[in-house]
């Protein structure tokens, strides 16, 4: 397969300004016909051939300017049309046949139970007919949608319908025709028989417009959490951004076979079921929460990715990033902003840091790629998330407005890169941000390595810090960064210090943001009266690895004192992994150090802590965090030592989590707010703790509990802590019960299969195999897929990676099976094998084995080849 380059980038040789297009859906395929009026771009080489891409196509017509073209005049190639004279401004006809109902792959035009529906980006539409599909060609789509009344009486594309009426034979038609030049990839089409439920939103400058969102029938109660924080998205956006919605109508389609979680398409955003449709009793708190963010962030993405788009697909992250942060404001705006910030931040290092530091590592902005779609990744998404909030930080709130109100403004209409975005923010802010940019083009994530000095007669406090970042594939030497590193030093008594970085200095802060500039600084603070504690990189300020000797009081103290809240749960973290890791292969007779238990004592016990920070801070580092961490990583030892600190902690803390049980029990109806979401953590935590020690009297509180729960989150709470539990009979009934009652809801089953795979009691591998044998399992559909497979490699850790290979065979077998239907889901599938080489030997031969296995299949897709072969490399 061939690798596409950044620096190959050349403007697209045509333009097309209108697009007219018409389907004609049928049982049996589609047709389609495309009017595109097509010219010379003036600033490309002149005399070029036309090429258009297209794959799957069936070509039934093919005209210029009206006139049929002889066969002698075009070329269909394997990767689309070519038409070697044309003039410099025509009307190019095509007309494909397309087989929407044979589209497993989920790209380009397709059915998901009985409706049909579209994924364009990043390169769907050439699934639908010969376009340039590249995003900086730009044009005016009009779209007639044709289909059987009765069975698709809803017709959707993007923009305003502007016509509809009845065929004959039972069809009928809608057109639709969206004012906005936009590149195909936010193309989108919908014809189905499906339930409307409307709203409207206010504009700030007092427009009304239609809210509408479209589901199948049995669907119909679990809109309303998506429509609500779709107008609180809308609202915020004005306030925060200054950004007002530009159409009459704004739509939200749900349908259940996706592989991603949502798409912006101009207008018609089309969203994965399991990101959209919610109830209190079908989902859970965290599906609450996703929901908003992914409602917010699709809908973010009509400024942020639609208004201002990509100039190609290396620039992905000038709209994921962007929107990524804007989203995570919102959220944090919506919620509490400490947890939020937990949240990003334990996603970041357990998961990006470890895409950075494997065989797929790759810049912000990569500079290759052989199929994009795998660089849908989180260091494009949360990474280049992270980037623009340092430019917040670095900028200051009211710098960063303007800046972004010029970057909207200067590129309205535009396809642009990510030197655009931050050139508008050194514009708006004066700010220079050469150094900066390097964070766009390095790969790796950064380590600062601390340390200190205090001088007790100067009554001088020294920091230094040394910065520098790994190898990674293809980039073996770095440059410093510019980072924004913020923190506190903190006294003897708790109290923050101030920071005078000149003696006498008045008025210091007691935080700062220090800039590291350079490989190596020194920073002296003044009148330091005592040896502080150093609370480093406060609200993780940067993408980056702190390393500093804390010892376990320091962190202790710090877990108590720290007015900064990340840093509070940070060091608490730091401590759970230091005592992990000290007990891992080391003899039972060790017993876990009883300051931690102290600590965690002291979380159950007072209630006058902020709960929801307290639900962040009972949950012990993630295996997954904890493989990261290591440099071979033991992942048998790991999970034996991680389990043995949680059931010593829940054996020597009893009482204390059973009176927080009690404590936090559900009173009145559901509702999704921080205090009410912290308060279900916080008790089913303390039920899971105690069901691991097989507590009796914690069972009969979740068999009651699993019985009489008025919400989701706990009824899947008390379920999953059966599951994990030994008490098989309970186990099974539950199960048992719990399907029953759910069995017609697929969202909820989804949950069922996944609360089975990802549990390391029950999920051993041939429960799995079984799991991939039922009735409700669908190998067609992404969610299924993600919530047995996917579930099973990426969070069953110690059954994945058991020492016989099995686990390994399991996935590659399956990836294998996969690569001929979906190829992007076989693609994300490899993830947990890519970063063999950070594992210890006895896990290392079966990863790669299995790699080479997937490797050798002969017609493997340029997705998941990428992903294997860059892996094995
Ligand atoms: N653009 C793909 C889905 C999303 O990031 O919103
Ligand atoms: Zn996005």
């Amino acid at each position: 397969p061939q690798t596409i380059y950044l620096k190959d980038y050349k403007v697209p040789p045509f333009l097309v300004d209108h697009v007219d297009l018409r389907f004609e859906l049928f049982e049996e395929g589609a047709r389609v016909y495309n009017s595109m009026e097509i010219r010379r771009n003036p600033e490309a080489e002149p005399g070029q051939p036309l090429e258009l891409d297209g794959e799957g196509l069936e070509l039934e017509g093919l005209t210029l300017n009206g006139l049929p073209l002889a066969d002698s005049d075009y070329e269909v190639t394997s990767g689309g049309l070519r038409i070697e004279k044309v003039s410099d401004s025509f009307t190019l006809g095509v007309v494909t046949w397309i087989l929407p109902q044979e589209n497993t792959r989920l790209e380009g035009l397709y059915k998901s139970s009985g409706m049909f529906c579209t994924q364009c980006e990043a390169e769907g539409f050439r699934w639908i007919t010969y376009f340039p599909d590249r995003p900086d060609v730009m044009a005016r789509f009009r779209t007639q949608v044709e289909a059987d009344k009765a069975r698709y009486p809803v017709l959707l594309s993007n923009g305003n319908d502007v016509e509809s009426g009845d065929l004959e034979g039972g069809r009928h038609f809608v057109v639709w025709e969206d004012p906005f030049p936009k590149p195909c990839y936010l193309f989108a089409l919908v014809a189905g028989d499906l339930v409307e439920k409307r709203d409207t939103f206010t504009t700030q400058s007092g427009r009304d417009i239609d809210l509408r969102m479209y589901v199948e029938p049995r669907n119909a109660e679990k809109c309303d959490h998506a429509i609500d924080s779709l107008k609180r998205s809308m609202r915020w956006d004005e306030q925060v951004y200054g950004r007002e919605y530009d159409l009459d109508i704004f739509m939200i389609v749900a349908v259940d076979d996706f592989n991603m979680g949502a798409m912006e398409n101009k207008g018609l955003n089309i969203f994965n079921s399991s990101c959209v449709l919610a109830s209190p009793d079908t989902a859970t708190d965290a599906a609450f929460q996703r929901i908003e963010a992914i409602v917010a962030h699709e809908y973010f993405h009509n400024w942020s990715g639609n208004r201002v788009t990509c100039r190609d697909w290396f620039q992905l992250s000038l709209k994921e990033g962007f929107t990524v942060f804007r989203d995570s404001q919102f959220s944090a705006d919506m919620g509490s902003p400490t947890v939020k910030r937990i949240e990003d931040a334990t996603l970041l290092r357990t998961a990006q840091f470890a895409e950075d530091s494997g065989p797929m590592a790759h810049p912000v902005r990569p500079d290759s790629y052989i199929e994009i779609s795998n660089f849908y990744t989180l260091t494009v998404y949360e990474k280049g998330a992270e980037v623009v909030r340092m430019l917040h930080t670095l900028l200051g709130a009211e710098n960063f407005r303007a800046g972004s109100d010029l970057y909207f403004n200067r590129h309205d209409g535009q396809a642009v890169t990510t030197d655009d975005f931050v050139k508008a923010m050194e514009d708006a802010s004066g700010k220079d941000l050469t150094q900066f940019r390097r964070w766009y083009g390095q790969a790796g994530t950064p380590i600062v390595e601390v340390s200190d000095e205090y001088d007790a007669d100067a009554k001088t406090y020294t920091l230094n810090v040394r910065q520098y970042i790994p190898p990674t594939p293809g980039q073996t030497e770095k440059l410093p960064q510019h980072i924004p590193f913020s923190l506190g030093l903190i006294g003897e008594h708790g109290e923050d210090l101030p920071l005078k970085l000149e003696s006498g200095e008045t008025d210091a802060p007691t935080e700062r943001v220090l800039e590291l500039t350079e490989a190596e600084h020194s920073f002296v603070f003044h009148d330091v009266s005592e040896q502080p504690v150093p609370s480093l990189l406060r609200g993780f300020s940067a993408p980056v690895k702190v390393r500093y000797p804390w010892t376990r009081d320091q962190l202790l103290f710090l877990m108590g004192h720290d007015s900064d809240g990340f840093n509070r749960w940070d060091a608490g973290q730091r401590l759970a992994v230091d005592v992990i890791q000290s007990l891992i292969n080391q003899p039972q007779e060790l017993t876990v150090d009883p300051r931690l238990v102290t600590a965690f004592r002291q979380l159950l016990s007072d209630s006058n802590l902020d709960q929801a920070l307290v639900a962040k801070m009972l949950q012990l580092p993630s295996e997954a965090y904890l493989i990261e961490l290591s440099e071979a990583a033991d992942v048998q030892g790991i999970h034996k030592a991680r389990t043995r600190v949680l059931n010593q902690l829940a054996l020597q803390l009893r009482d204390e989590l059973l009176a927080c049980y009690r404590r936090n029990r559900e009173e009145g109806p559901y509702e999704p707010t921080p205090e009410a979401i912290a308060r279900r953590s916080v008790r089913n935590t303390a039920l899971s703790w105690l069901m691991h020690i097989n507590d009796e009297e914690a069972r009969l509180l979740a068999l009651q509990q699993f019985g009489q729960a008025g919400n989701m989150t706990d009824q899947s709470g008390a379920l999953r802590a059966l599951v994990n539990s030994d008490f098989e009979e309970d186990r099974t009934k539950a199960l048992g019960d719990f399907y029953d009652q759910f069995s017609q809801d697929p969202q909820v089953v989804e949950q069922w299969f996944s609360i089975q795979a990802g549990s390391p009691r029950t999920g051993t591998l041939p429960a799995v195999e079984t799991l991939l044998e039922h009735d409700a399992f669908d190998w067609k559909n992404p969610n299924k897929i993600r919530s047995v497979i996917g579930a099973f490699a990426n969070q069953n850790l110690a059954n994945f990676h058991a020492t016989d290979g099995s686990g390994y065979r399991f996935l590659a077998r399956h990836i294998l099976a996969l690569d001929s239907t979906n190829p992007q889901i076989a693609a994300r599938l490899v993830a947990p094998l890519t970063r063999w080489r950070n594992y210890g030997d006895v896990y290392r031969e079966g990863m790669k084995a299995a790699l080479e296995q997937i490797h050798a299949k002969p017609d493997l897709s340029k997705d998941v080849y990428e992903v294997v072969h860059k892996s094995l490399v």
